[in-house]
């Protein structure tokens, strides 16, 4: 077996986005295509020779094939081992917590996170760094460089397969790749963050859960932890095997896609709670009994609570939440005496604060919390996180969310989301944003006083490092705000996004509807971004 030298032409657009490449598979299919992009990684990093590396994946198609080159470029430029997950198997999360456990050089994961995957669905790669998070901007945007002026790779010349399906070690070109259990060392995680005895105890009890895996990653990640350690009834988690096409679902933990949970909580015989993840595993929704968590709220109440389990029971050294998240959270970092900081859209911009000690949980609106235990967010550690504070205060899911709402006031929330438009048309409706900017702060919209209006811009408070364009805010006086931007995770088209915030203080508003109440401030967002004229569309595909 040697390592050769293919010589290849660059592709244009190979730039990540808010989380990684993510493209059709169609795109990852052509020849060179995932070998360029690997290449294009391997040589951005530096001193990584004899290294390890962390490679695994969603289990979604082409999961295994790009699993199998990278395997032989890994070794053919020089790493020294590789850990991958059996069947190729690895959550976002479980890669972080094994690139930190093992003290790797970084990590590969394969995923579209939460799009759908099958052969004419999408695809994706991320490079991690050692601390075990997403790669920095300046990486991807080196990365990015790279892949534009690529003229060769390197691999092996032996294609056959390694097989990933047994665990053990196996020699590739001098290089040892190991089969590992892709739930031990996550699993040996929690253990050590949550009350595993108290969550047991809850659910002796009676206690019931619905886990909707989604036919994702998380499935055998919840089997082992909740259904066989925690001693949840069998049956708990539902779709727990992880298919290539999800089954043909939609692997996004959301109202609309997990509607079959939805409907399970509201039922007659409902659980006590429902939970979904997505299809790495990172994201998460919380269900009461025929009762919505939002993401903004669970981070809020997670966080008020976090003390009550061991592993935060020393208390927050900061609270960060993503700019569009609700402000509920920095409510809590008030009464709590801690920081809180806002970034921008994307993961990767809590890695900072989360390994300078500034910050304990993080949290953004697109259904993603998490912690200092790894650097990315994850969904079955909220789950347990929840099951932990449940255990202990022993009230149900709604009536833990009203007190905190009675507490520190409601922030009413929601996200308005336009798929699938015309990229120009998304690009107008921005452009048009920004240039309105000057005229908007202390306009009246619609019997609201403007306080300011800006594009989100930020500097890291750790190394200095400056984002700008991170979204179009227009803050009101009373504390509402409406936020656009567009999304940077989808594959067809442009998605606009628009989240709507408004604070209530006074309980007797607690128990309105939020698109009601939010009402004035929907049609002001519509209004003053041009939507209906410029992308032809009257209503929201998605609103969560
Ligand atoms: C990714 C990032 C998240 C981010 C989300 C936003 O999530 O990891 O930090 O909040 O994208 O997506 P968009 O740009 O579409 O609004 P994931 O779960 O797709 O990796």
């Amino acid at each position: 077996m040697s390592v050769i030298t293919r010589k290849t032409l660059p592709f244009s657009g190979q730039k990540p986005g808010t989380s990684g490449l993510r493209k059709k598979v169609t795109v990852f299919q052509q020849a060179n295509y995932l070998e360029n992009f690997v290449q294009s990684i391997f040589d951005s990093l530096e001193g990584f020779a004899g290294k390890t590396l962390v490679l695994g994946g969603d289990g979604r198609f082409f999961n295994r094939e790009a699993i199998q080159v990278i395997l032989r470029m890994a070794s053919a430029n020089g790493f020294g081992r590789v850990l991958v997950g059996q069947g190729g198997i690895l959550s976002t999360p479980a890669v972080s917590c094994i690139i930190r456990k093992h003290k790797a050089f970084g990590g590969i994961i394969l995923s579209a996170s939460h799009n759908p995957g099958g052969p004419k669905d999408d695809f994706g790669i991320k490079y991690n760094i050692s601390a075990g998070g997403p790669a920095p901007e300046k990486v991807t945007e080196a990365i990015y460089a790279k892949s534009q002026v690529i003229s060769e790779y390197r691999t092996l010349d032996d294609e056959r397969p390694v097989d990933i399906d047994r665990l053990g070690t196996i020699d590739l070109g001098g290089m040892t790749v190991e089969v590992i259990d892709p739930v031990a060392d996550y699993a040996e995680l929690m253990g050590k963050l949550f009350d595993f005895a108290a969550i047991r105890d809850l659910f002796s009890s009676g206690f019931r859960i619905r886990f909707d895996a989604m036919h994702a990653v998380t499935g055998p990640y919840a089997k082992t932890i909740l259904e066989g350690l925690l001693g949840a009834v069998p049956g708990s988690v539902v779709h727990g095997i992880p298919l290539p096409d999800f089954g043909g679902g939609h692997p996004d933990p959301n109202l609309v896609h997990a509607h079959d949970l939805v409907a399970a909580l509201a039922a007659p015989d409902a659980p006590d709670m429902g939970a979904a993840s997505d299809g790495d595993g990172d994201r998460n929704m919380i269900i009461g009994r025929g009762f919505y968590v939002t993401p903004s709220d669970s981070l809020a109440v997670l966080a008020a609570n976090a003390t009550l389990a061991p592993g935060y029971a020393k208390g927050l050294a900061g609270i960060a939440r993503s700019m569009p998240t609700s402000q509920a959270a920095d409510r809590v970092a008030e009464a709590l005496g801690v920081p809180a900081y806002e970034t921008p859209t994307g993961w990767k911009f809590f890695g900072n604060l989360l390994d300078a000690g500034r910050a304990t949980l993080c949290g953004e609106e697109s259904f993603g919390t998490g912690s200092n235990h790894v650097r990315e967010k994850d969904g079955l550690w909220a789950v347990l996180l929840w099951l932990n504070i449940l255990a202990k205060r022993r009230q149900s899911v709604e009536a833990i969310v009203r007190e905190h709402w009675t507490r520190f006031g409601r922030n009413f929330y929601s996200r308005h989301d336009y798929e699938g438009l015309d990229s120009k048309a998304a690009e107008g409706v921005m452009a048009h944003l920004r240039q309105r900017l000057p005229t908007l702060a202390g306009s009246q919209l619609g019997g609201h006083q403007v306080a300011t209006a800006d594009d989100f811009a930020y500097t890291d408070p750790v190394d200095g490092s400056v984002s700008t364009q991170q979204g179009i805010r227009i803050l009101f006086s009373d504390g509402s705000r409406i936020v656009y931007r567009l999304s940077g995770t989808g594959t067809e088209g442009a998605t606009l996004r628009v989240y709507i915030e408004r604070f209530e203080a006074d309980p007797a508003g607690h128990a309105r509807d939020t698109q009601e109440t939010l009402g004035d401030l929907i049609s002001i967002a519509r209004d003053v971004a041009e939507i209906v004229p410029r992308t032809g569309r009257d209503a929201p595909t998605v609103i969560t």
